[in-house]
């Protein structure tokens, strides 16, 4: 069995980081706040790669660990709270901490102040910012997800294949979910190749599917229908967008997870160039998700929003009601459709 081969640039970079995690005797892994597929998929086999070799392995993440993906872990026993008093001693025994699929100090939130004495080591494919994580960091948003960097680090640590299936299943589920199902953008080859392989090695597709897509809670359903009853046009622009207010969030129990892909039916809108969702969270904030269907980078509008993340796919938390936000946001967004040009919504005359 082989591998796809590791591209050329990051093998230097994925070297240091096995040499420092074949030293390492006690690990914590780490990923932003509300942890995706890929944060959560890539932490899963890293964790499961390195507690084979022995190691003391913890996942620390500063929100939740996400249920939709708990069923990865190879064990549920290594997920500590960060609030909870024990947690503390857990990250100063840490003699190194790998950070997952992001490098901003302020998207690990509480776990940034521990990182002291540790090693630290980063895996990420966001657009790189100004203040990145100290440590070793390789950066790469050539790579469709954490996922296909973890793989490389696994390729360039020379694992004996086939792999542990907790290691494969993480890295399969982070690529399915970071390309939506390899529909965005960054869906390359390279991402079928490596799925291809990981396949070969024993993932079943359909059961990863049925994990993540197949099965949702009734609440999930309630909050797309609402969703969907709140979509708007911002005619002529060719922006869609969603607003779910706080007390809806509240109503349904609704969480992080299940507003995950609900900006993907604003995409979907035909004419769409920018799909956004506006979430108000519990604190009177707004959460925004920019979609790009086009040329525009949203990356840069949500950078200017205090945020960031992928050229076509990104978001911020601003610190303002819904309402105050949407305003500002749109008025952004219509600003960046006519430096593009592209501020005019076309539609095919008939279907
Ligand atoms: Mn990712």
């Amino acid at each position: 069995m082989t591998g796809s081969p590791v591209p050329a640039h990051r093998r230097a970079a994925l070297e240091e980081i096995a040499a420092a995690l074949a030293a390492a005797g006690r690990v914590v892994l780490t990923t932003h706040v509300n942890a995706d597929g890929d944060g959560a998929g890539a932490a899963a086999a890293v964790a499961a790669w390195l507690l084979g070799l022995g190691k003391v392995v913890h996942i620390v993440n500063p929100t939740p660990f996400p249920g939709l993906y708990r069923h990865l872990l190879p064990d549920q026993g290594i997920v500590r709270d960060p609030a909870h008093p024990e947690t503390a001693s857990v990250l100063r025994a840490a003699d190194t901490v790998f950070v997952l699929d992001t490098c901003e100090p302020r998207r690990i939130g509480r776990i940034a102040g521990s990182l002291g004495r540790a090693h630290v080591l980063v895996l990420d494919h966001h657009v790189a910012s100004d203040a990145a994580i100290a440590g070793i960091v390789l950066q790469d948003a050539a790579a469709c997800a954490t996922g296909e960097l973890v793989y490389d680090l696994l390729g360039v640590a020379e694992v004996a294949r086939p792999w542990p299936a907790a290691v494969r299943e993480g890295i399969y589920t982070a690529i399915v979910t970071d390309t939506g199902s390899f529909r965005f953008s960054n869906t390359r080859r390279r991402a079928h190749e490596i799925a291809g392989e990981l396949i070969e090695q024993g993932v079943d597709p359909e059961q990863v599917y049925r994990r993540i897509y197949a099965t949702v809670p009734l609440r999930r359903v309630e909050l797309l229908r609402y969703a969907l009853d709140h979509l708007e046009v911002d005619d002529p622009y060719p922006i869609t967008f969603i607003s779910v207010e706080r007390g809806v969030v509240e109503r349904l129990g609704a969480n992080a997870d299940d507003l995950e892909g609900l900006v993907e039916h604003a995409r979907s809108v035909e004419g769409t160039v920018i799909a956004l969702l506006f979430r108000e969270t519990a604190d009177g904030a707004t959460k925004v998700s920019l979609r790009s269907a086009g040329d525009v980078d949203v990356n840069a509008i949500a950078r200017a929003l205090g945020g960031g993340g992928h050229v076509k796919a990104s978001g911020a938390l601003v610190g303002e009601p819904l309402e105050a936000t949407r305003t500002r946001v749109l008025a952004a967004v219509r600003a960046a459709l006519e430096a593009a040009g592209a501020s005019t919504r076309t539609v095919r005359a008939e279907w």
